[in-house]
């Protein structure tokens, strides 16, 4: 638990201190080191500090105890500041990393409000439907077995039925340490067309995945309250996202999901039935969800850091649809006949580019063959060449100096780019790339939380609430009469980002966001506002 001790009315109380200035040694010491980050404070002493942490001796005065503790803190944070300004890191902390800290208070300490007895009803439902599929995987593998054990399956799959006989050209992929057939999702997924079999475990696992963690997951989380309030994390990635957990907020799954329900009443039809964790968080009385979440921004940031002429002329078209005219041109085909799978396939090609997907990876997921796959990522790199470009100088660069930034200077040392073995240093080499990109839409989010939550806590009328982060969306809760001018604001603030003078950020395509509301999480609808007004003053 991070900041279980504030809320907002408390924090506007807090604010006769506001401009003390306070420090924050671990999330200066994450900073510093974000694959490393100490985990207590005895361990940021001894990594940070020539005072290490020590057990008092025995008899030592209680007097004498607390007097040693704050002279080893003040000496500690000396350091860390130290090491973050002649890293060209002290900007960012502390104009961006230490405003997150009230942020986070903020928004952890706010009770969503959960339908717990629609939760209830679909856990129920999911367990009768995985009852069922566990019934007809024995009548398809023609015995029983635990169809939660990979050994039993891997006995059924490939002794019993010899699915891997029956695979010609495909190679199945193997487990790392045994070397034997793997029963992952990609192997299930090439299996799926020759058997029952691998649909039935993979649906089997989809729904076992969405009843633990995101039904029973949340239920737990609840006891005997109708409300979740998540742990916020600010030092727990390496690319300066923040995470969440008790529930984990940013894996609820954007659509719903459909499941058959079969009747065992005779004559009765099969019945389709939704089920939409995020549907389950609903506002307080009066109040609405509002949503703003920044379009495309990995692609727009992919575009502004490779200069890719290409990618920047799609992009300054504010109609466009980038993915959707990236799969006009690979299909050939005009932008109206492009469907909303092509659009999809596009968006998978060129994230897996970016953040160097094998070709294996993404054949699982479009459903065609690793060469297919391997031909998708070729096309899109030739085409946009500089993209290409960019890949190759961010990882000569960490070669050289054994880090990467982010656009507001977030830094991220990557030990094994030059390590001998093939294998790892091509890891620290995707870890490059994907941290710039990663990074840097993380470095917008949060800016864009802390301008929004200055501008909310500055007006004393407004009702608004920061209920979640999910990386490139930000999810409030406003009384209803201040939607749409709260949607406004959000809008204009978030756009405006793409313009930060003082951390010397000028993107060279323009921000896109779209702000939806709705009174429910899994209903949100998009709200049509009028164009951007004058940015709001701080
Ligand atoms: P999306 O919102 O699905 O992607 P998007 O905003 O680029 O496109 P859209 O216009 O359809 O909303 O996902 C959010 C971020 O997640 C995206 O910016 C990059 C990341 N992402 C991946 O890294 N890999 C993927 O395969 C996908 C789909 C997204
Ligand atoms: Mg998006």
């Amino acid at each position: 638990m991070q900041y279980s001790i504030l809320n907002t009315a408390q924090y506007h109380t807090l604010s006769p201190v506001a401009g003390c200035h306070i420090q924050d040694p671990q999330v200066s010491g994450w900073l510093l080191d974000p694959t490393n980050p100490s985990s207590c404070y005895p361990d940021l002493l001894n990594k940070h500090s020539k005072r290490p942490h020590t057990t008092p001796a025995l008899g030592t005065k209680k007097v004498s105890q607390v007097i040693s503790g704050l002279y080893s803190l003040y000496c500690l944070n000396m350091k860390l500041c130290f090491k973050l300004q002649s890293q060209g890191l002290w900007e960012l902390y502390s104009d961006m990393e230490l405003s997150m800290i009230s942020v986070l208070a903020a928004m952890e300490s706010h009770h969503i409000h959960v339908d717990k007895e629609a939760l209830k009803r679909t856990s129920n439902l999911l367990g009768a439907k995985m009852k069922q599929l566990e019934q007809e995987a024995h009548r398809a593998a023609g015995q029983i077995f635990l169809v939660t054990s990979n050994t039993q399956l891997r006995t059924v799959l490939f002794e019993k039925l010899c699915l891997h006989k029956r695979c010609e050209n495909k190679k199945l992929p193997k487990t790392i340490n045994k070397q034997q057939q793997s029963t992952s999702e990609a192997a299930l997924l090439q299996l799926q067309d020759l058997h029952p079999l691998p649909k039935i475990i993979l649906e089997y696992r989809q729904v076992h995945k969405i009843k633990s963690t995101f039904v029973d997951g949340i239920l737990s989380c609840m006891m005997s309250k109708n409300y979740v309030s998540s742990t916020w994390y600010q030092t727990s990635s390496v690319t300066g996202r923040v995470s969440a957990k008790h529930p984990n907020f940013q894996a609820l799954p954007r659509q719903p999901l459909q499941i058959t329900k079969k009747q065992y009443i005779e004559g009765k039809e099969e019945e389709v039935v939704t089920v939409h964790p995020r549907a389950m968080f609903i506002p307080q009385e009066g109040w609405t969800f509002l949503a703003a979440d920044f379009c495309q921004v990995e692609l727009r940031l992919l575009a502004h850091l490779s200069s890719d002429p290409e990618l920047l002329r799609i992009f300054t078209n504010p109609q466009a649809d980038v993915f959707t005219m990236l799969a006009s041109q690979w299909k050939g085909v005009s932008e109206g006949e492009v469907t909303s799978e092509d659009r999809e396939h596009a968006k998978r090609i060129v994230y897996s580019v970016v953040y160097g997907a094998g070709r294996e990876r993404l054949s699982g997921i479009l459903g065609v063959s690793a060469e297919q796959a391997s031909r998708f990522q070729d096309s899109f790199l030739q085409t946009y060449k500089e993209v290409h470009a960019f890949i190759q100088r961010t990882i000569q660069q960490c070669h050289k100096q054994g880090y990467v930034l982010s656009i507001m200077g977030r830094r991220r040392t990557l030990p094994n780019i030059n390590a001998p073995d093939w294998g790892i240093r091509m890891q620290a080499e995707r870890q490059a790339v994907n941290f710039v990109v990663q990074g840097s839409a993380a470095d917008l989010c949060k800016m864009a939380m802390i301008r929004i939550f200055k501008l909310v806590s500055s007006s004393s009328s407004r009702s608004v609430r920061l209920i979640a982060q999910l990386h490139d969306e930000l999810l409030y809760e406003v009384e209803d009469s201040q939607v749409e001018q709260f949607a406004d604001l959000v809008r204009s603030t978030m756009e405006s980002l793409q313009h930060i003078d003082h951390l010397g950020v000028h993107l060279k395509v323009p921000l896109k966001v779209a702000v939806s509301s709705g009174k429910s999480w899994g209903s949100m609808s998009e709200l049509n506002i009028p164009p951007m007004s004058p940015s709001p003053s701080l």
